[in-house]
């Protein structure tokens, strides 16, 4: 049967008949059922992917892609009268992740499926997500995000755990989303959950009693952990994502004939951050529990896990308090601790040790300890962990470490979202970069062909047209195409340094009332969310919608300076943003940002990029070139340095550049503080003269002359082209594809 006759048949109706809602479930099970087909079973050996967050964004037109009948059904559809965009419409988008991490993790399954690798995905059922953002008062609100509707992709398993706590039993239950990869094999995203969770205890907001674990388990994604209870329900999730999940990986190994003490030839086990690190001990007891003898299973163990690190931010390597975990997993602690004492034997080497001095359990040390292998996410921050933040470590195990430069994947973030690129790429070079990207490179031979970077230019116009209309449509706000397009996208945090652009933009207001105005009008846009319990970035929002508030309605400076803050930041956002977006900010305190994946898919969707020397910019750097991308501000030796020595002093920048000072005593000015609220941008400018963790200061200077650097390349309309193609063409190093294989050939060897 084609497209049209399995829409009819499961519409039982014409499709011109169907309402939008009707076609998107129709086609939901279609896809479904073509997925299904294209399981396979067996394959002695398989990776095991866990991850807290899998931020996987609608599925419809990814899997209608890889299943090579996208344009089929884009036909069948426009025959009928239908719009595929409108439909795609109706499709909520899976709260399952928060940044880079999850969204990796997506990215990571679409490779492994299109390699043809057995490896499937393992992580919680959120039924609310990380939060729906919405802007009040130019606050930032929290609201819960529900996305489960009754027919979607999750498909409910009659798989069910028990998981014991200390204080009672959960019984867990899996669903399974399927996983197709570009003309190639369905693998399984399996999320745990439990039937007792209840949506109807949430109140006012994210609100809940964070004490009913029973009910709340998998409501949230990162519930609040500012207080104990929270991060108490932390470890609940934690636990019950990896005891659910070595429950499931010891019950396929056995099936296929494993003896658990051959554990290592059935599974690899990729550990993603410390979440869910737990497994290691959880694997353990449960292979104790099964007949092997504690040296044998902590060997079995140690042979099947790898772990990957994805921050260097010590607030973000997680540590519990021993007491927490005695609470909620006492089974564990005998086992946490001999691992501990194995540790204290070998190394005399506080540092290394899992429980320190003051009963607190380092999870990363587990990793490290008691896996095979210890991965960054880029060259640079693979560097940083081996000389700086885990020395100690690479001197005890050199041969564990290895680097794994982040990549994204293609089908996401070029065919689909940039149709008119992907088209200009068919026509110049052909479809093998679909299969290979590497052959993107051979649109260098185009870097001279007018009649090529015209054909970008125009792509790029009508992107920027298409977003403007889109952001009519769902912020009511009005842009104009022609202005320079300059996005930062990704999670806020002080270490991304957006309070740095809003500085920028607060200077260039000043200029612009002073007379000095832009030859090229620009438009500053974010897309943000800020952890609900970190004060200073929810501060950060508010300055931003503040500007954005003073900037927008001033006749005098908006059509020159216009600021936008993109509601509820998401996946599906993304895929419009970055299309049309022509410079890409990528700000990062150098050492701070571990890889940064937005940066890949900007440049592959022609956006320069003007970061400084961090995460993955060093290599995209390394690849389009210095004439390709604007760099600047300290480089993470020299912060490095200022952390050891303390020398970095904000106040002394503030008070001795003019400039500086004017925009950062202009966020208390009367004009803002007109708009917003006093508590929280004195809070924000006190931070800034007082502490300045993230050396916003230091690089200010830096960051405003190359950004007018930048600004000023743009007018040579020509020339800028060019640097777009540039950027295109080197983007192939940075596909999952290729980060796949790697993971592969080094660590999975599946
Ligand atoms: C991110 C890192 O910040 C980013 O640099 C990296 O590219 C990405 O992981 C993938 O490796 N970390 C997170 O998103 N972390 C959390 C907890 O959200």
């Amino acid at each position: 049967m084609n497209i049209k006759e399995l829409l009819t048949k499961h519409l039982g109706k014409s499709i011109s008949q169907a309402s939008d809602g009707e076609t998107y479930r129709a086609l939901l099970i279609v896809v479904k059922e073509l997925s299904a087909q294209k399981e396979q079973q067996g394959g002695k050996k398989k990776l095991y992917y866990i991850s807290a967050e899998f931020l996987i964004g609608k599925l419809l037109s990814d899997n209608l892609i890889n299943l090579g009948i996208y344009e089929e059904t884009k036909k069948v559809l426009a025959q009928e009268g239908k719009s595929l965009s409108k439909i795609e419409e109706m499709e909520p988008e899976p709260s399952l992740g928060n940044g880079g991490l999850g969204r990796l993790a997506a990215c990571f399954l679409d490779s492994i499926a299109t390699l043809g690798l057995n490896g499937d995905g393992i992580g919680l059922n959120y039924h609310l997500g990380l939060f729906r953002q919405t802007f009040e008062n130019t606050l930032q609100k929290e609201l819960p995000n529900p996305w489960i509707e009754k027919e979607s992709w999750l498909h409910k398993t009659a798989v069910s755990y028990p998981v014991e706590f200390g204080n009672f039993t959960l019984h867990s239950r899996m669903y399974d989303i399927a996983v197709t990869g570009y003309e190639n094999r369905t693998n399984k995203l399996h999320l745990f959950d439990a039937d007792t969770v209840d949506e109807t205890i949430v109140k006012d907001g994210i609100d809940f009693d964070k004490e009913d674990v029973e009910r709340n388990l998998t409501l949230f994604l990162y519930p609040d952990d500012s207080d104990e209870k929270g991060r108490l329900l932390r470890i609940y999730q934690q636990y019950f994502m990896v005891s659910c999940a070595a429950q499931f990986i010891l019950d396929e190994c056995i099936s296929k004939g494993c003896t658990l003490y051959d554990l290592a030839d059935y599974a690899v086990i990729q550990i993603n951050d410390t979440h869910p690190t737990m497994i290691i001990p959880e694997l353990i007891r449960l292979l104790t529990k099964r007949g092997l003898d504690m040296d044998t299973a902590i060997s079995v163990v140690t042979h099947t896990c790898a772990y990957t690190n994805h921050t260097i931010l010590a607030e973000a390597l997680e540590k519990w308090p021993l007491s927490y975990l005695k609470k909620v997993v006492p089974q564990l602690v005998p086992i946490i601790e001999i691992l501990d004492d194995k540790v204290r034997r070998k190394f005399s080497d506080e540092s290394v040790v899992i429980i320190d001095q003051n009963d607190i359990v380092h999870m990363a040390h587990i990793d490290i300890h008691y896996g095979f292998s210890v991965n960054g996410v880029a060259a640079l921050h693979t560097e940083i962990l081996k000389k700086n933040e885990l020395h100690s470590f690479y001197q005890i195990y050199p041969e564990k470490f290895n680097n794994k430069t982040n990549g994204i994947t293609f089908r996401r973030w070029l065919i689909h979202s940039n149709p008119l690129l992907t088209q200009i790429l068919d026509r110049t070079i052909g479809q093998g970069y679909r299969q290979d990207a590497d052959r993107l490179e051979s649109l260098l031979h185009f870097r001279t062909d007018k009649s090529v970077l015209h054909s970008l230019l125009e792509m790029k116009q009508e992107n920027k047209r298409a977003l403007c209309n889109y952001l009519e449509r769902t912020q009511s706000v009005t842009l104009n195409p022609d202005s320079i397009f300059d996005m930062q996208i990704k999670r806020l945090h002080e270490y991304k340094r957006q309070q740095m652009h809003a500085l920028y933009i607060i200077d260039t207001y000043l200029q612009i009332k002073s007379g000095k105005k832009p030859s090229t009008p620009i438009t500053a846009i974010f897309g943000a969310k800020a952890a609900p319990a970190y004060v200073i970035a929810k501060d950060i929002i508010h300055l931003i919608l503040c500007l954005q508030e003073l900037i927008n309605h001033d006749p005098e400076v908006s059509p020159y300076l216009k600021v936008v803050m993109v509601e509820n930041y998401n996946v599906t956002n993304a895929e419009k943003l970055i299309p049309a977006c022509d410079i890409s900010e990528q700000i990062s305190l150098a050492s701070k940002e571990a890889s940064g994946t937005g940066n890949m898919k900007f440049m592959l969707n022609g956006a320069v990029t003007l970061g400084t020397e961090d995460g993955a910019n060093v290599e995209i750097h390394e690849r389009v070139g210095d004439d390709n991308i604007f760099i600047f501000g300290a480089s993470s030796d020299a912060v490095i340095r200022h952390y050891a020595k303390a020398d970095y002093v904000s106040k002394d920048y503030y008070e001795n550049d003019k400039e500086i000072k004017a925009a950062v005593d202009f966020i208390t000015s009367k004009e803002l503080l007109s708009i917003g609220k006093e508590e929280n941008l004195a809070r924000l400018k006190k931070e800034l003269i007082g502490k300045d963790w993230f050396m916003t200061l230091l690089d200010f200077q830096a960051y405003k002359a190359k950004k007018e650097e930048a600004f000023k390349a743009y007018e040579n309309r020509l020339a800028w082209a060019e640097k777009m193609l540039v950027n295109i063409a080197s983007a192939g190093f940075f596909s999952s594809d290729r980060t796949i294989k790697e993971y592969n050939r080094d660590i999975w060897k599946l």
